[in-house]
């Protein structure tokens, strides 16, 4: 954890209330086109890595499905139709399944705010 280029992504990943320090890495090491979450959870202190998006992506952590624990998520704006928005991928915390959710709308430049079901 630590790398030049790291995101910072402070969030209750754990779900015990307290905030988790995290980043996110846009680029995997062992292959350049994957990105990677790491956690560091305040209840056990341990550290947990989770790969998700690739370069480009922008991450957008938030408790997407109500359950009290950030979930995983990276935004990937549509640069070749900027004017038509943007991908999130989103792991559930409470499932562990991955999903793709599309968003129009998003203009060039312009960085998603809040929750995927907003705009
Ligand atoms: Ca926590
Ligand atoms: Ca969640």
């Amino acid at each position: 954890m630590g790398q030049v280029g790291d995101l910072p992504v402070v969030g209750d990943y754990d779900g015990d209330g307290f905030s988790d320090l995290a980043v996110y890495s846009p680029r995997w090491p062992a292959n350049d086109g994957g990105g990677y979450f790491t956690v560091i959870h305040s209840s056990t202190g341990t550290s947990h890595v989770k790969f998700l998006g690739g370069v480009g992506d922008v991450p957008v952590t938030g408790d997407y499905d109500g359950d009290g624990k950030t979930d995983f998520a990276v935004y990937r704006p549509r640069t070749s139709t900027p004017a038509a928005g943007g991908d999130y991928t989103v792991t559930s915390s409470r499932t562990g399944l991955t999903s793709v959710v599309s968003r129009p709308g998003v203009r060039p430049g312009e960085l998603p705010m809040g929750r995927a079901g907003q705009q």
